[in-house]
């Protein structure tokens, strides 16, 4: 019973399918089923197949969100059922993301949040255009491990800078790994701000991710 319901779990996140994903996960819930076997053995099984599609270029960035909003419909259902059982699913780490400030777009980042929340990061998405004093408030407020700055812009890129050199005036830069990330964000880059990290794409970014907590 367990092994066919996990392989339907996995196989609505391969559709994109949020609407199945939260009824498995309903009907896990009300047959018993350890909503964290649930999670791994169901749905991130079809999470991380997609993603490795995407890697090898064979699915796209409309699968890519479709799977990572379908992981995190179920998700939702099974998280209260943890609680309730006291076996809630190990965090990977606390990450504070954020679109820089002067700079609204938004759709990239937002990937990168829901897949590397579909991971296991706890994320804490303050949207776009945002300030580095809020981000800075937010990384203390939540104790976080990582700080995912984007910048679609060659104009916002020198806010990544900003922000990493703004946590080093707090005293919070060695506490904190920065990673950073948008189209116009280059290695050579990266290395001039000194950040910690740095991916071409969401999948990336939760492989570095994983790697700077010491996860991977
Ligand atoms: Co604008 N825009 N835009 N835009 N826009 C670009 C970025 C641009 C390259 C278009 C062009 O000229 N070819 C150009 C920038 C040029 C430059 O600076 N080099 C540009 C411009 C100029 C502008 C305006 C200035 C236009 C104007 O008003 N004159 C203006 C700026 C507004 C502002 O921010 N202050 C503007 C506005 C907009 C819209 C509002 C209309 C809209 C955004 C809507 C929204 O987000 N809600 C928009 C859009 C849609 C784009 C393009 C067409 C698409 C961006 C996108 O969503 N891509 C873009 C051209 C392009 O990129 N082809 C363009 C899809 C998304 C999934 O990819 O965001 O790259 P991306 O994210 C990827 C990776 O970069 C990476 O992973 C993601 C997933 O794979 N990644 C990270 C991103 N963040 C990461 C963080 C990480 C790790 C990886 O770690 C933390």
């Amino acid at each position: 019973m367990s092994a066919e319901l996990f392989q339907k779990m996995s196989q609505s996140i391969l559709d994109g399918d949020s609407d199945a994903a939260a009824e498995l996960a309903k009907q896990a819930v009300a047959a018993g089923v350890d909503p964290l076997e649930a999670i791994n053995q169901g749905f991130v099984v079809g999470v991380n197949q997609v993603g490795e599609s995407f890697a090898c270029g064979n699915a796209f960035l409309p699968e890519l969100v479709m799977a990572g909003e379908a992981m995190k419909a179920a998700v939702a259902v099974l998280e209260p059922e943890m609680k309730k059982r006291g076996t809630e699913r190990k965090i990977l780490g606390r990450v504070v993301l954020a679109t820089v400030q002067g700079d609204i777009h938004e759709i990239g980042k937002t990937l990168v949040g829901t897949m590397l929340s579909a991971s296991g990061f706890e994320v804490h998405d303050l949207g776009v255009d945002v300030p580095s004093e809020k981000i800075l408030a937010k990384v203390r407020e939540v104790d976080a491990d990582l700080v995912g700055l984007s910048a679609l812009l060659t104009t916002t890129m020198v806010k990544q800078r900003e922000v990493i050199e703004d946590l080093d005036k707090e005293g919070l830069r060695r506490k904190v790994k920065v990673i950073v990330g948008g189209a116009p964000v280059t290695r050579d880059w990266v290395q001039k701000i000194e950040a910690d990290g740095y991916s071409e794409d969401a999948i990336g970014a939760v492989a570095v991710a994983k790697q700077l907590v010491g996860a991977a």
